[in-house]
C-alpha cells in the first residue's frame, strides 16, 4: 500500500503549518528572523540593502505558501493549462508590488518604519529584472500579472539569462556605452528553492548560481546527425552531437488580492557533465572545459536587438534550448494525468510570442512522431490545435529568417520537419490553385536565395490554431500584407486581434499611489475592486465637473512632476523646472518611433523662442522635454540620435535666452522603474511613429492611465486610445497608414528637395549641419537619411506635428479645460488593463476557466 502520509503525528503537522500570519507584530518578527538567520546579520549594523533582503524573504515565505498552494490546486484539479512563451519578460522590481497584490503595503510599511527604516529607501534597493528589450518583453509581464490575478491556469516560460538589456552610460561626447547588466550579483530572493535547507542557509551559499531546481531538469541535443528509419514509419533517428542540460528557476506571480500565485518558469544552461573526461585524463585541460563552457554560454546573455534579426548561431541556440526544454516540461506535466496523447490540445494551449519560440512546431512533431511513434497527420492535428502565434510587427527587417545551412547544421532533424510541412503544405496550395507558381514560391517556408532560409513567420502562421495581431490596424495590417496570401489560403476566421493591455496594479496602483487613493475615495470603491474591473473607472467622469475634485487632480500630477524633478536632481545634478508642462518621449531608439522628428520639435522651437522679443517670451508657457531610451549597440543612426539630443540639451539648457520657457533632459539608463517615475509626471507624452510601423505601443496606455494627454500619429493602440478618451482629449497629426506606400513612391521615384518641400524641418536640419550643437559632420548620417529618401517620412509629417505641438500649447492655457480633460482620459481607459486583454486570449483562444484557490486551506486540509 501506500507509505503513510503525513509521517508522524498528524496533528503536530496541522498545527505547525499555520499561514504566515500577516498583523504588523509578526511582520516585524519574520523580518528580524531573515536578518538573523537568512542573512547572520545583526541589527546593530544593518543597512537598507539588508532590510530589503530580510523583507523581500518575509514576502516571499507568504509567497512560496501560496505559490504551492495554487500549484497543488491546479494539479488536482487537472485544469486546461495555458502557457506563454516568451524569449523576454522585463518584470522589473518585484517587492512592491508583491506587497500590493498581497494587500500587505501598509503592514510591511509600518513594520519596517519600527525597525527604524523608510519603506521608500527599502524599496529603491532591488534591482530591476530587466530580461528584456521593450514593449514585447513588458507585455509579458504585463500579462503575467493579469492571468494570476484572474487566477487562470498560466505559466510563462523564458531563459534565465546572466545578464539582462545592457547598462546605458552616456559620455561626455553624448555617446551611448554599454555595460553588462549583472542583476544577479547580489542574491535574488524572488526564485523558489526547491532546497528547502538552503533557504535558511548563510547568503553566500545560496547566492543564485547556487539556487537551481535540481529535480526539475531536462536535456537537450544540439547538432549531431538525423537519420531516417529504413521504414515507412516517418521516423527518424536524431543522435551525436552535444547534449547540455536546462535547469529550472521558478519566479512566483502573485495574482491581486487572490491566493492564486502562478509560475514563470525560467531555463539556465548547464553542461551535462562538469567537464570532458576524456580530454580531461590526457592532460588537455583546455579542451576538457570548452564544451562546458560553450554550453553555459547559451544563456549568459539577452541580445540587445529589437525589431531585427541578425541570424547568430548563438541565438538560435537559445530559441532551441528554451522551447525543447519548456515543451519536455510542458508533455511531462501533461502525462502525469494519464490522458490519450491526442488529448493534448484539450489540456494545453501554448501562446507563441513572436516568432522567437516557433522552433516549438517542429519540435513537437519531432516528439510525437519519433518518440511517441504517432503518424505524421495525427501529429499535426496536435500541433496546429496546441499553438497560437501573435505577431508584434509588420516591419520587414524584423521578420525572423533563419539560414538553411545553419539550421541544418544545428538542427539536421528539424529542418527535415520542416522540410515536409512545406512540402505537404504546397501540396494543398497546389490544390486549391493549380499551376499557380508564383503564388507557391511566395508562401513557402524556404525563402530561395544563396543561402536560403527559413520563414518563420509562416511556419508559425501554419502551425498554429490563430494568429492574431497587437491592435485594430496592426491587425488588419497583418491580414492584408505579410500574411495575405495565407488569410486567402486559410480563410479569415483564423486571423484576429487581441488589442495589447497594460497591468492597472504596476502602471497606476504602484507607480501612481496617490492617485490611486484619490480615485478609491471619489468611486467609494476598494481598490480591489476597481483595479480589477478597470472599466470603474468610467465613473470618474462626472467628478470632472467638480473644481475641488480638479483640485486634487492637478496637485497629484504637480507632485508627481515634482518627484520625476527630484529624481534628475539626485542622479543627473540638474534643477528641473516643475512650473512648466512635462512632455516625455520614452521608448526604445528607432528610426520608426521617429524621436529625430521629436528633437527636431525642439529645435525647431528653441529657433522660434530666439527671435522672440523679452515680452513676447514671457507669454509663452514653458516646457521641459525628457527623452529616455535605449539604442541596439549596433545601430549607428539611433545612437546618433541621442549624441544630438544630449547635445541640443547641452545647447538650450544653458542659453539664458531660452532656458526658462525650454529645456531639455535624456535620461541615461531607461528602465521599468524609471517609466514608473516618469509616467505619472508627464502632461503630454509623444508616440509619433510613421502611420503603420507601431504595431501597438502600450507606454501610450500607461501615460493616459496616469492623466497625461496623448501626441500621437494615427496608429497602433493610438487609434483604439482615442475612439475610448475622445478625439478631442487627444492630439493627432500626420499622414494616415494607407497614404505612405504612395509617398515612399513618390520619395524614390520623384524627389522634391527639402527646402522647398518643408522649410521649416530644412532650416532645422541646416543649423544642426552649420554646427549650433557641436560639430555639425558628425550628425551627416543621420541628417542625410532624411535628407535623401527619407523613409520614415519626417519631411511629410514635420508641419503637422509642429502644428499639433501649438495646439497643445493652446489648449494647456486654459488649465480648467486641460484638468478636464486629463480625469477624462483616465476614466476612459478601461478597455486598456490587460485583464481585459488576457481574458480574450483566454476565452477565445485558449479555452480557459479560472480556478481559484481556496483562501484558507494547506496542502494537508485543501
Ligand atoms: C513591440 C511592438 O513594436 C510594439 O508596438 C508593441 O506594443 C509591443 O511589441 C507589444 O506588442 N519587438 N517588439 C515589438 O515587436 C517586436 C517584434
Amino acid at each position: 500500500g501506500k507509505p503513510k502520509w503525513p509521517r508522524g503525528d498528524e496533528k503536530a503537522w496541522k498545527e505547525a503549518m499555520r499561514d504566515v500570519d500577516t498583523d504588523t507584530p509578526s511582520i516585524t518578527r519574520s523580518i528580524v528572523s531573515h536578518v538573523q538567520t537568512s542573512l547572520a546579520r545583526q541589527a546593530y549594523n544593518l543597512d537598507d540593502f539588508g532590510a530589503y533582503q530580510a523583507a523581500a524573504l518575509s514576502v516571499r515565505d507568504n509567497l512560496i505558501l501560496n505559490w504551492n498552494e495554487t500549484q497543488l490546486g491546479y494539479t488536482k484539479r487537472e485544469p486546461k493549462r495555458a502557457y506563454y512563451l516568451s524569449l523576454e519578460f522585463l518584470m522589473g522590481r518585484t517587492l512592491d508590488n508583491a506587497l500590493l497584490n498581497l494587500g500587505l503595503k501598509d503592514q510591511y510599511k509600518d513594520g519596517v518604519k519600527q525597525l527604524g527604516f523608510n519603506m521608500e529607501d527599502v524599496l529603491e534597493q532591488e534591482r530591476d529584472a530587466a530580461l528584456g528589450n521593450g514593449g514585447l518583453g513588458r507585455l509579458a509581464a504585463c500579462y503575467l500579472d493579469s492571468s494570476a490575478s484572474q487566477e487562470l491556469p498560466v505559466w510563462g516560460y523564458g531563459l534565465r539569462y546572466r545578464y539582462g538589456i545592457f547598462q546605458q552610460l552616456i559620455s561626455p561626447e553624448g555617446n551611448q556605452l554599454e555595460a553588462p547588466d549583472p542583476w544577479l550579483e547580489m542574491q535574488n530572493p524572488w526564485e523558489a528553492s526547491h532546497l528547502p535547507v538552503l533557504q535558511h542557509a548563510r547568503l553566500d551559499i545560496f547566492l543564485p548560481p547556487q539556487l537551481p531546481r535540481l529535480d526539475v531538469t531536462y536535456e537537450v541535443r544540439f547538432y549531431g546527425n538525423a537519420d531516417r528509419l529504413p521504414d515507412d514509419s516517418g521516423r527518424a533517428l536524431w543522435h551525436g552531437g552535444q547534449e547540455v542540460l536546462a535547469v529550472a528557476y521558478d519566479v512566483m506571480i502573485p495574482g491581486c488580492y487572490t491566493r492564486n500565485t502562478n509560475n514563470l518558469r525560467l531555463w539556465e544552461s548547464k553542461p551535462k557533465r562538469g567537464f570532458d573526461l576524456n580530454s580531461f585524463n590526457a592532460g588537455d585541460y583546455e579542451r576538457a572545459v570548452e564544451s562546458s563552457n560553450s554550453a553555459a554560454a547559451i544563456t549568459s546573455v539577452l541580445y540587445p536587438n529589437d525589431h531585427t534579426t541578425f541570424g547568430k548561431e548563438l541565438r538560435l541556440k537559445q530559441q532551441y534550448f528554451w522551447t525543447a526544454a519548456s515543451l519536455q516540461d510542458i508533455l511531462r506535466r501533461f502525462k502525469n494525468m494519464d490522458k490519450p496523447i491526442t488529448d493534448f490540445p484539450e489540456y494545453v494551449s501554448i501562446q507563441l510570442n513572436d516568432t522567437h519560440p516557433t522552433l516549438a512546431i517542429p519540435e513537437l512533431m519531432r516528439i510525437l512522431i519519433d518518440e511517441e511513434e504517432l503518424s505524421w497527420n495525427t501529429a499535426w492535428h496536435i500541433v496546429t490545435n496546441t499553438f497560437f502565434y501573435t505577431n508584434h510587427t509588420v516591419l520587414p527587417e524584423a521578420l525572423e529568417k533563419w539560414p538553411v545551412p545553419l539550421m541544418e547544421h544545428l538542427l539536421p532533424r528539424h529542418m527535415q520537419i520542416i522540410y515536409d510541412i512545406n512540402l505537404f503544405f504546397l501540396q494543398a496550395v497546389e490544390r486549391k490553385y493549380p499551376g499557380d507558381r508564383d503564388r507557391l514560391g511566395r508562401m513557402s517556408l524556404i525563402e530561395e536565395g544563396f543561402p536560403k532560409h527559413v520563414r518563420m513567420a509562416y511556419l508559425a502562421c501554419i502551425g498554429s490554431r490563430k494568429v492574431n495581431g497587437v491592435a485594430e490596424l496592426h491587425s488588419e495590417l497583418v491580414r492584408t500584407t505579410i500574411l495575405k496570401d495565407f488569410v486567402e489560403f486559410e480563410g479569415i476566421s483564423k486571423f484576429g486581434n487581441v488589442t495589447n493591455g497594460i497591468t492597472p496594479r504596476r502602471w497606476l496602483d504602484q507607480c501612481n499611489p496617490e492617485l490611486s487613493a484619490l480615485i478609491s475615495k471619489t468611486l467609494k470603491l476598494e481598490k480591489s475592486v476597481w483595479l480589477k474591473d478597470l472599466y470603474k473607472l468610467k465613473d470618474l467622469l462626472p467628478f470632472a465637473e467638480d473644481p475641488h475634485f480638479r483640485k486634487e487632480w492637478a496637485a497629484i500630477k504637480q507632485r508627481n512632476k515634482e518627484r520625476l524633478a527630484q529624481h534628475v536632481k539626485t542622479f543627473l545634478g540638474l534643477e528641473v523646472n516643475t512650473k512648466a508642462m512635462f512632455d516625455v518621449q520614452i521608448k526604445r531608439l528607432h528610426e520608426y518611433k521617429r524621436q529625430n522628428l521629436n528633437i527636431f520639435g525642439v529645435i525647431h522651437r528653441y529657433l522660434a523662442i530666439k527671435k522672440m522679443t523679452p515680452e513676447e517670451r514671457k507669454k509663452l508657457n514653458p516646457r521641459v522635454v525628457f527623452f529616455a531610451g535605449k539604442a541596439a549597440p549596433a545601430y549607428y543612426i539611433a545612437k546618433l540620435t541621442i549624441r544630438l539630443i544630449v547635445n541640443v540639451a547641452r545647447v538650450i539648457n544653458a542659453d539664458p535666452d531660452t532656458k526658462d520657457y525650454l529645456s531639455l533632459y535624456f535620461l541615461p539608463d531607461y528602465s521599468v522603474s524609471v517609466a514608473e517615475i516618469l509616467i505619472p509626471a508627464s502632461d503630454i507624452s509623444q508616440h509619433i511613429s510613421t502611420a503603420g510601423t507601431e504595431a501597438s505601443g502600450t507606454s501610450n496606455m500607461k501615460f493616459c492611465l496616469n492623466g497625461g494627454l496623448l501626441v500621437g500619429t494615427v496608429d497602433g493602440a493610438n487609434i483604439e486610445i482615442a475612439e475610448e478618451v475622445g478625439e478631442n482629449n487627444v492630439f493627432f497629426f500626420g499622414h494616415l497608414a494607407p497614404a505612405v506606400e504612395e509617398l515612399r513612391y513618390q520619395h524614390l521615384y520623384h524627389p522634391v528637395p527639402i527646402e522647398e518641400k518643408c522649410p521649416a524641418l530644412a532650416n532645422v536640419l541646416n543649423q544642426v549641419s552649420g554646427g549650433l550643437f557641436g560639430d555639425g559632420s558628425v550628425y551627416e548620417p543621420l541628417l542625410s537619411t532624411i535628407r535623401q529618401g527619407d523613409y520614415y517620412l519626417l519631411s511629410d509629417d514635420f508641419d503637422s506635428y509642429i502644428a499639433a505641438l501649438a495646439m497643445v500649447d493652446e489648449a494647456y492655457l486654459d488649465n480648467t479645460e486641460w484638468v478636464k480633460k486629463s480625469i477624462r482620459t483616465t476614466a476612459n481607459m478601461g478597455k486598456f488593463s490587460s485583464d481585459r486583454a488576457i481574458n480574450e486570449y483566454a476565452e477565445s483562444y485558449w479555452n480557459l476557466e479560472a480556478i481559484k484557490v481556496p483562501t484558507t486551506s494547506n496542502f494537508l486540509t485543501g
